[in-house]
């Protein structure tokens, strides 16, 4: 690889990295371009993904539970949010603060700029006096900078399964940054999908209308569009598969056809043989035994779980 090659920026390097290693694999934070926040945003909307109207069912019912310990501090505090997308369930959290004169400031990450720009707008409308610094950065990014330190405590929020996006030796890490900085007595509220019938979590992922194969595809028309590929999309396979031992659901695109595809923006081509998968995404679930084991081996104190009606879904508040 030349060196100019390295200069195009963290996609370019991790495509290359990603489809240069054996087994291959793309990371699934690329998913999250305008027309994947598009898809995603219809994917929450469908019938099989349970994940975020059960997360929903949580926060409507159980906010004034959840925000109690925060508000128990009697202090000003930090509203954090990592991958805050939407704000959808925050919103409910937002309004209820809002109704009671709570004295806070919001701070939405998320790793989408145009994500977090549509995010501005929609607060600015529903919550015009709200305090509100959007940050545009990965979880890690963020948690390293800690731009929302201002000496008050925190409520972070890491919402929606997003932990799920990492395998366990990964989430520790994740766990250990979010420990860093968790010195004003912080709490972090984190949602969890869990464990439950395989059907259930394998038709999350492999829906009827197709949404999360063109969501998983969109990975291959981003490296077209950005990398000047000539992948034909249709080549590849959605291929979601849950193992219940590890929580793990995995998203591959298995190559139909033995095929070569060019880069030309990387200079690079890549060959696949017959059936050869891309592991694009890992959607992990845990028990709530392994969650409680997740707090201890992370160094958080468990505060409370908030569940739905049908245990589908966690959200659980840790300091
Ligand atoms: C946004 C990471 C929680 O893993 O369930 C949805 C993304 N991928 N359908 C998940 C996703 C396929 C989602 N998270």
């Amino acid at each position: 690889m030349s060196s100019k090659n390295l200069d195009f920026g963290t996609f370019a390097q991790d495509v290359m990295l990603g489809l240069s290693a054996s087994p291959k694999s793309l990371p699934s934070k690329y998913f999250y371009n305008s027309k994947g926040d598009k898809l995603f945003q219809q994917i929450m909307a469908l019938p099989e993904y349970y994940l975020t109207k059960k997360e929903f069912e949580i926060f409507e019912t159980q906010y004034e539970s959840i925000l109690e310990p925060v508000l128990n501090l009697g202090q000003s505090f930090n509203l954090v949010e990592l991958g805050a997308g939407d704000g959808l369930k925050t919103k409910i959290l937002l309004k209820y603060l809002k109704d009671i004169k709570a004295d806070f400031q919001y701070f939405p990450i998320d790793f989408s700029g145009s994500v977090l720009q549509e995010l501005k707008e929609s607060l600015h409308s529903d919550f015009p006096e709200l305090s509100v610094t959007c940050i545009e950065d990965t979880y890690r990014g963020s948690l390293v900078k800690r731009l929302w330190d201002n000496g008050k405590p925190n409520l972070i929020l890491f919402l929606g399964s997003n932990l799920g996006n990492f395998s366990l030796k990964e989430a520790y890490d994740i766990l250990d940054h979010l420990k860093i900085g968790a010195t004003h007595g912080d709490f972090v509220l984190i949602g969890i999908d869990l464990k439950k019938d395989p059907q259930t979590i394998l038709d999350a992922y492999h829906d009827s209308k197709g949404i999360t194969r063109d969501f998983n595809l969109n990975l291959l028309d981003r490296i077209n569009q950005e990398l000047d590929g000539d992948i034909d999309v249709n080549s590849f396979k959605h291929w979601p598969c849950y193992d219940p031992v590890s929580g793990e659901c995995r998203s591959y695109l298995v190559s139909l056809q033995e095929q070569t595809i060019n880069l030309k923006a990387l200079d690079q081509s890549f060959h696949f043989e017959a059936f050869e998968p891309i592991f694009t995404e890992i959607s992990k679930k845990y028990s709530l035994s392994e969650i409680d084991r997740l707090a201890e081996k992370g160094g958080f104190v468990p505060v409370q779980n908030f569940t739905d009606s049908e245990n589908y879904f966690a959200d659980v508040l840790w300091r």
